[in-house]
């Protein structure tokens, strides 16, 4: 296995220094209301990086309060679409003159490789506010055919104030993955990042403000999720709800929205995907789709392809290739451009990985490679791979969200979907196959919300992003995404001015 990890960790980047710490309300960076703080956490050492405050439920309570003022009164969701777009636009110049800084604050918080944060990550949060940006004056209803003589349109107005709970592995995609449609629509909003990786939040709420977004429109109020998240979720004067996370606050989530104000409620909660490889796939390329699949982002991402069937005619073939490419992976410094894989977010879960690994030896999956820390210090783990997997055992049904993969052998396509399918999680799966009647019927016979067939993690703006099953439902991503911030108005007038 490659490993560049040691005690000392070396870098050419320059570490930023940390600007902002505290709580943005109303347009302003703020103490928390109890003085409160929390620390953030480097997983490449376990050292504390800085202190930031810890809203809890007044400090929500106060930037709900900012939101409602601004969406009720302020001038964002009364601006024509094309002038939100202009701030959005300058918001995302803002991002790209600062990518450097940006993606090194994602990856001394979240462990995330440099490499990939600067190309990649945060060049497209921008992207990601351009394209909603532009959606921003396109926004309307239609016009309606009554059965009667009445005349009537829709009108598409923005659903008001948003809650946005941010999860720690893509602390920057996901923020704007949300946060963008629902600028656009002309909402306002709370967000609460994941205490984990708090820094990049408030640097992007630095640079809103500069890029003239109206006070009250986006406040960050760092924090944990059983107080501050809680108390977005059981808000009376939140109006939707934006959720990406675990399935067990999914449902606190949801229930909370139910016994409060009913507010309208979107979730993303992972995945357990699964990628076929059938007979006819090229090895080399289908194990590389496979190891990447579960080892981007060392397998802390929602769509990992963490269940992988390999039909029995290049079984062998790919478990060789999966070995030597395994042996070959880099874990280390995720500042080293050399470097394939960083530490995982924190000590929870970096143990929480272990545990699932202890269980798949216990459950009798053979395991072929990996399954160990590394390093002396930080929260690094081996690129593991267990065989002979069942469906029933737990490290097939949970989300491990880590570097580590299920490989089995399947002898029929109907066998391949069965197996596929057998998951409570639908968020994603991967084919690989020239056979375009093959890629066809799987596409058709999996219950997941995104199908890859001979790639993986192929996002865009425009692509729609969401669930089936337990992994949630209401998309991210795509126009329909933009939707999900706006409700919908008919409006009816009588034809002929005569009393009905
Ligand atoms: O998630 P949590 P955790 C999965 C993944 C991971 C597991 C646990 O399998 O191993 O969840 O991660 C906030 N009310 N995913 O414990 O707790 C919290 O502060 C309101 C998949 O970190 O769900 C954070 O901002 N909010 C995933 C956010 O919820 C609450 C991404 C996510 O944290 C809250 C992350 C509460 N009671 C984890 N409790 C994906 N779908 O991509 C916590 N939070």
């Amino acid at each position: 296995m490659g490993s560049h990890c040691d005690d000392s960790i070396v870098s050419s980047v320059k570490i930023p220094t940390i600007k902002f710490t505290k709580l943005f309300i109303n347009g302003e960076f703020v103490d928390s209301i109890s003085g409160k703080t929390f620390e953030t956490i480097d997983p490449r050492t376990g050292d504390v990086i800085a202190r930031i405050a810890e809203g809890d439920e007044e400090d929500i309570d106060l930037a709900v309060k900012a939101a409602r003022d601004a969406f009720d009164h302020g001038p964002w969701p009364r601006l024509p679409g094309s002038e939100r777009a202009k701030i959005m636009m300058k918001f995302a110049d803002l991002i790209d003159q600062n990518v450097e800084e940006l993606a090194a604050l994602d990856t001394i918080d979240a462990g995330k490789l440099f490499s990939m944060g600067k190309a990649m990550d945060i060049p497209q949060v921008a992207a990601t506010l351009r394209y909603y940006a532009g959606a921003a004056d396109k926004i309307h209803g239609d016009v309606l055919k009554m059965s009667r003589e009445f005349h009537a349109y829709t009108l598409r107005e923005p659903i008001g104030v948003v809650g946005h709970i941010i999860p720690w592995n893509y602390p920057s995609t996901l923020l704007f993955m949300k946060i963008s449609p629902a600028l656009a629509a002309g909402c306002t909003m709370v967000v609460k990042p994941a205490e984990q990786t708090p820094l990049s939040a408030l640097y992007y709420a630095h640079l809103a403000k500069l890029a003239g977004m109206p006070n009250g429109v986006l406040n960050v109020v760092t924090g944990f999720g059983p107080t501050a998240g809680a108390a977005v979720s059981t808000h009376m004067d939140i109006d939707a709800i934006s959720f990406t996370g675990s399935p067990e606050v999914g449902r606190k989530v949801m229930k909370a929205a139910a016994e409060s104000n009913l507010k309208v409620v979107s979730l993303e909660l992972g995945g357990k995907s699964p990628l076929i490889i059938f007979d006819d796939a090229d090895v080399d390329v289908a194990a590389q789709l496979a190891l990447t699949g579960i080892l981007f982002n060392k397998g802390e991402i929602c769509v990992a392809s963490s269940r992988v069937y390999v039909q029995e005619g290049i079984y062998d073939e790919v478990v060789k290739k999966l070995v030597e490419k395994a042996k070959a992976w880099v874990v280390g410094d995720p500042f080293d451009p050399e470097v394939q894989q960083g530490p995982q977010v924190d000590k929870k879960q970096f143990e929480r990985i272990l545990s699932y690994i202890e269980h798949g030896k216990r459950e009798g999956a053979t395991l072929l490679i990996g399954g160990k820390p590394l390093g002396g210090k930080g929260y690094y783990i081996e690129p593991t791979i267990f065989t002979d997997f069942k469906e029933e055992m737990l490290i097939a049904k949970d989300e491990i969200f880590g570097p580590v993969m299920a490989l089995a052998k399947f002898k029929t396509i109907e066998e391949a979907i069965e197996r596929a399918n057998k998951s409570r999680y639908g968020l994603a799966a991967g084919i690989v196959t020239k056979d375009l009647n093959v890629a066809n019927t799987v596409s058709r016979s999996i219950r997941a919300g995104t199908i890859w067939i001979n790639c993986y993690f192929a996002f865009d703006n425009d692509c729609p992003f969401a669930g089936y099953k337990m992994s949630g439902f209401g998309s991210d991503f795509g126009l329909d995404a933009l939707h999900k911030y706006l409700h919908v108005k008919s409006v009816v007038t009588p034809i002929y001015n005569t009393p009905w």
